[in-house]
C-alpha cells in the first residue's frame, strides 16, 4: 500500500514514511505502528537501521577507495616526475659490452666518463644554486677522486672561469663530498697554499697559474660549476 507522508504517534517518537517508505526517520526500536500494524512498524525501523549501516558500509568503502587512489595517484606523480627528469631529454646511448644486451646512456649535451655522466653549467650561480640546479636534474656536484676524473673533466672547461665541485667543508676544515664518499687526503688537487681561509667553505676547480687545481670559496660567490650523475642503463 501506498502511503505519503504518513505520521505515525508510538511512545514518545514520532516518525514518517514517505511513499513506498524510502525515507525514515526511526531511530528507536520501541517505535510501534498506530492502527495496530505492528510489523510494520518493526518493519520500518529494521529498515532505517539497514539504511543507515549501508550508508556507513559505503561510506567506509568510499573513504578505503579515495585512500588507496591517492596513494596510488601520488605515487604516479613521483614516477612521471623521476620519469620526467629523464625523458625530457635526449639520451645519447652505446653498447660498451656487445654480449650483454645493455645500453648505456647519458642525457643530451652530458659527457660520459667511466660510469658517470658530467654536465657543465656555464650559468653563474651560489655553491647551494649550484648543487640545487645539479640535484633538480637527478644529479650532484662532480665528485673527483682521481687526476683522471679530473682531467677528463677539466680539457672541457674554460680556463679563465672556475667551477663548484661537491667539495664543501662541514665546518672546522672537515671536508665532506655532497656523495658521502670519503675524503681521501692524498687523492686531492688543491692549489699551492689552498685551502686558505675558513669563511670559504666551497670549493672550485680554477685554472689561474699553470694547472687546473682546488680552491676554496665563499659559498656565497657565483660561478659555474660541473654536475655528475651516474650513467642510465637501459
Ligand atoms: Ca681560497
Amino acid at each position: 500500500m501506498r502511503r505519503k507522508n504518513e505520521a505515525n504517534t508510538a511512545g514518545s517518537v514520532t516518525f514518517q514514511r514517505v511513499d513506498g517508505g524510502r525515507r525514515y526517520y526511526i531511530k528507536q526500536q520501541e517505535v510501534m505502528a498506530k492502527n495496530g500494524d505492528a510489523n510494520a512498524g518493526q518493519s520500518n525501523v529494521l529498515r532505517a537501521g539497514e539504511e543507515e549501516k549501508w550508508f556507513e558500509s559505503n561510506m567506509a568503502l568510499c573513504l578505503v577507495f579515495f585512500t588507496v587512489y591517492f596513494q596510488k595517484y601520488s605515487q604516479l606523480l613521483e614516477e612521471k616526475k623521476a620519469i620526467g627528469d629523464l625523458t625530457h631529454k635526449e639520451l645519447n646511448c652505446t653498447k660498451d659490452n656487445p654480449p650483454m644486451d645493455v645500453w648505456s646512456c647519458c642525457p643530451k649535451d652530458w659527457k660520459p666518463f667511466s660510469s658517470h655522466c658530467y654536465y657543465i653549467s656555464t650559468d653563474a650561480a651560489s655553491g647551494r644554486e649550484s648543487e640545487e640546479k645539479c640535484s633538480r636534474m637527478g644529479a650532484h656536484l662532480m665528485v673527483i677522486h682521481s687526476q683522471e676524473e679530473q682531467d677528463f673533466i677539466t680539457k672541457t672547461l674554460d680556463p679563465k672561469a672556475a667551477y663548484f665541485i661537491g667539495l664543501s667543508d662541514a665546518g672546522h676544515r672537515q671536508w665532506r663530498w655532497v656523495d658521502q664518499t670519503p675524503y681521501n687526503e692524498s687523492a686531492t688537487f688543491w692549489h699551492p697554499r689552498e685551502p686558505n681561509n675558513n669563511d670559504e667553505q666551497c670549493v672550485v676547480v680554477s685554472h689561474p697559474y699553470s694547472s687546473w687545481g682546488w680552491n676554496d670559496i665563499r659559498c656565497s660567490d657565483e660561478q659555474k660549476s660541473v654536475c655528475q650523475m651516474k650513467r642510465i642503463y637501459l
